[in-house]
């Protein structure tokens, strides 16, 4: 059975056996399996039976996007959005299943919708826009595939930003280095958005990170989590997504609720998205990003 459905998620099953499963709450993906194992963290302490359109779903690939108040550079405040949470209302909606698109031995390929009309009011009364989202999830062997399209139907144009917030699954931080990044510019979170550039090849994590890479014009980076003959390692891919945070909150996880004291050294967070500068979209017009991660298995 390629596809189960309850009224919370809905699993698909690819003839390979991977499998990924999204909550119809924010269209988080809160696992993703192949090759015979989990590539997402999830923490042992999230509360999956307790959203209720206040909290977020910590872990997986949440969908940070559509007006989110996120990581703005403190010189360009948006007034707009500042009584919104950091990561957007779609990640606090309910989106609705719109089925399956392809399902063949290639391929399983399914969709998930939002309108505004579905955003909790309290939310959608702060950024009252007219839109559809669209979350395109495409499941092969060894790839998970994610589309964002965005569409305006209101009459004005809008602004919005959108990050695909993905946690993997590391089996020990310290051996991870993240390659593609060097040479470019980022605001350090960590230190109050002071902006610095790496030139060695590869990144690796320490100590709490929070870098916000701006206009990266690589389109593919390399997580190497350090295993012997490179397997297991993550190759990421993006498009249409100029900017990527990279982020591991290290021990500062010891005061979140929700997340387990020591879990900081099995996750790394590596997230394209457009999060330094709106992206504008005309009225009646369809924006369009996404990521593909893929596994050497
Ligand atoms: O995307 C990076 C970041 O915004 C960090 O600054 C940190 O606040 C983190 O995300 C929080 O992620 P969460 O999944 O807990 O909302």
């Amino acid at each position: 059975m390629p596809i189960q459905i309850n009224e919370e998620k809905v699993s698909l099953i690819h003839s390979s056996g991977s499998s990924v499963e999204v909550y119809f709450y924010g269209a988080t993906i809160t696992s993703w399996r192949c090759g015979g194992k989990e590539r997402l963290f999830l923490s042992k302490d999230s509360k999956l039976d307790e959203l209720d359109g206040i909290k977020e779903i910590h872990g997986g690939i949440p969908l940070g996007n559509i007006n989110i108040n996120l990581l703005t550079i403190p010189s360009e405040p948006s007034a707009e959005t500042a009584n919104l949470p950091q990561h957007g209302t779609a990640r606090f909606s309910t989106w609705k299943w719109l089925g399956v698109d392809v399902d063949n031995d290639e391929e399983l390929t399914a969709r998930f919708g939002l309108t505004d009309a579905q955003v909790p009011e309290n939310l959608h009364k702060e950024w009252p826009k007219k839109f559809d989202l669209i979350f395109i999830v495409t499941l092969t062997a060894d790839t998970l595939k994610n589309i964002l399209e965005v569409r305006n139907k209101g009459t004005e144009p809008f602004g919005f930003n959108a990050l695909f917030h993905t946690y993997y699954s590391v089996p020990d931080i310290s051996k991870v280095s993240i390659k593609g990044l060097n040479d470019i510019t980022y605001s350090d979170k960590v230190k109050n958005f002071a902006r610095f550039k790496d030139v060695k090849d590869s990144i690796t994590i320490d100590q709490e990170t929070d870098r916000i890479y701006e206009n990266v014009p690589r389109d593919e980076f390399l997580i190497d989590l350090g295993q012997p003959g490179g397997v297991d390692n993550f190759t990421l891919k993006k498009f249409n997504l100029k900017d990527t945070v990279v982020w591991n909150p290290w021990i500062k996880a010891r005061s979140m609720s929700d997340f387990g004291d020591e879990e900081y050294k099995n996750m790394v967070c590596v997230e394209p998205g457009t999060v330094t500068e709106y992206v504008k979209l005309e009225a009646d017009k369809t924006w369009k990003g996404g990521q593909i991660l893929k596994v050497q298995l």
